[in-house]
């Protein structure tokens, strides 16, 4: 029996959840991301938000700037987030192989009849959710993915297996899912725009355009792909990141950074994770964002290291005068404690471990702010100075003598954290 895999997304998701439990907001413009007066970015918007130019992650300022009469609201995480479980469990009553990749979206696999399913599950997730999900139906992964990007929104669109070569043809590079613009470009600079074209090249040559992934992108633009579904990609990243309410420079970014080696940190943990590589991401005022990153000797959790490494990062590569907006830390090259045979290979973490964990113990009790970081790092706080005391975290006050230098001076004062009062060293 031919098996058939489903790629079901829901359509705005976010703002579609906003337009079900307020049927006033139906067919206006919806933008959830928060106050437009504030520095976010759109997490979503509705259809009628998009017909104006307005997309997912762009300034809210922009936005409102585009779509002057939309309504904005904020982001209501936990609603979504039980929307979402309904969804899932209404797709787990269709097969038994269910693979969640986002909130609002999952593959499936089905046995039989693969459009009749996807019918199926349109109309229950329309009349027990009262929601829009566009699916499309391949014998792959990336068709059933391509498909349904392509039907978007509310529709549903199959490709069998015979087809998918003469559908995928025509179809610019760029649709590739995991091709990037970059690479997208050097292709169209070789004369290869489409799909078919890509499919159809000199190995040779693509050999010498992308390098190691030439086999494979070639393999995907004819519509291969072997990943099963039902075994979900392992987790690559974890990360954290906000934005001011007002550019700051580097020296009294600090506080946030710990706090979100914090966030970080407790995430980690709580999935069993460690980090071999830590990335700081930073977005200057003028909005150019960059990301610096460190492999480190062995994995780590604790928020201390964590927060040891990013602070490193941004005195390496974020000149002190610079003004910021938006500040992140992310853990990658995850190892995960389930893995003894990664683990076994840097032995002598466990003390570190050991003292994280305690840290989340006591803030299970006694709240976040129990025992943290970030406090120190408060103006009025520790601040700078060695950490004293005992604490777990006693490995983050260690900083390079050089960046404390750098951090020092003029240049730090007036930008400090809490109402702009200035940073100061104690
Ligand atoms: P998507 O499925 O990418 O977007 P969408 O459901 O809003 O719209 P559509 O699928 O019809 O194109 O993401 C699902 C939700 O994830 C989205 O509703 C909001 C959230 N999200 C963010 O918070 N930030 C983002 O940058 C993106 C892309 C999504
Ligand atoms: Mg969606």
């Amino acid at each position: 029996m031919q098996r058939w895999v489903l790629h079901c997304d829901l359509d705005a998701f976010f703002a579609a959840v906003e337009q079900r439990d307020r049927p006033e907001l139906r067919g206006r413009p919806v933008i959830v991301g928060g106050d437009p007066g504030s520095r976010g970015v759109v997490a979503t918007c509705s259809y009628e938000a998009r017909a104006f130019g307005v997309r997912s992650a762009m300034p809210l300022a922009q936005a409102r700037r585009l779509c002057p009469h939309a309504v904005f609201l904020p982001v209501r995480r936990e609603r979504y987030a039980e929307v979402s479980r309904q969804v899932m469990a209404i797709l787990a009553r269709e097969s038994p192989v269910v693979e969640p990749v986002s909130i609002d979206e999952a593959y499936l696999e089905v046995a039989g009849d693969g459009v009749a399913a996807a019918r199926r599950l349109r109309e229950a997730v329309r009349r027990e959710v009262g929601l829009a999900m566009t699916v499309g139906v391949g014998p792959n992964r990336l068709v059933a993915k391509m498909a349904c990007q392509m039907a978007k929104p509310d529709g549903l669109l199959a490709v069998p297996p015979e087809g998918v070569q003469a559908w995928l043809a025509p179809q610019p590079v760029e649709a590739l899912p995991g091709l990037g613009p970059a690479t997208a470009q050097r292709l169209r600079r070789a004369g290869i725009a489409t799909l078919g074209q890509l499919a159809a090249a000199d190995p040779l040559v693509l050999q010498r355009l992308l390098k190691g992934r030439a086999a494979e992108l070639q393999a995907r633009a004819r519509g291969w792909d072997p990943r099963p579904v039902g075994v979900p990609a392992p987790t690559r990243s974890l990360s954290e990141e906000r934005t001011f309410g007002r550019d700051r420079q580097p020296a009294a970014v600090l506080p946030v950074l710990a706090e979100l080696c914090e966030e970080l940190g407790t995430r980690l943990r709580q999935h069993g994770y460690r980090a071999t590589q830590v990335t700081l991401k930073v977005r200057y005022a003028d909005f150019t964002t960059i990301t610096r990153s460190r492999a480190l000797p062995r994995p780590i959790c604790a928020d201390g290291e964590l927060f040891a490494v990013a602070r490193e990062l941004l005195a390496r590569h974020v000149p002190a005068d610079r003004w910021l907006r938006l500040v992140g830390v992310a853990a990658a090259g995850l190892v995960h404690r389930d893995d003894p045979q990664q683990l076994s290979l840097w032995p002598g973490d466990t003390r570190s471990l050991r003292l994280a964990e305690a840290v989340d113990r006591v803030r299970r009790r006694f709240g976040r702010r129990a025992l943290g970081l970030a406090a120190r790092w408060l103006p009025g706080g520790e601040g700078e100075a060695a950490p004293r005391g005992g604490g777990p975290d006693r490995t983050a006050g260690r900083a390079t003598p050089t960046a404390d230098r750098r951090r020092a001076g003029p240049a730090a004062a007036g930008a400090g954290a809490g109402g702009g009062r200035p940073w100061t060293r104690s």
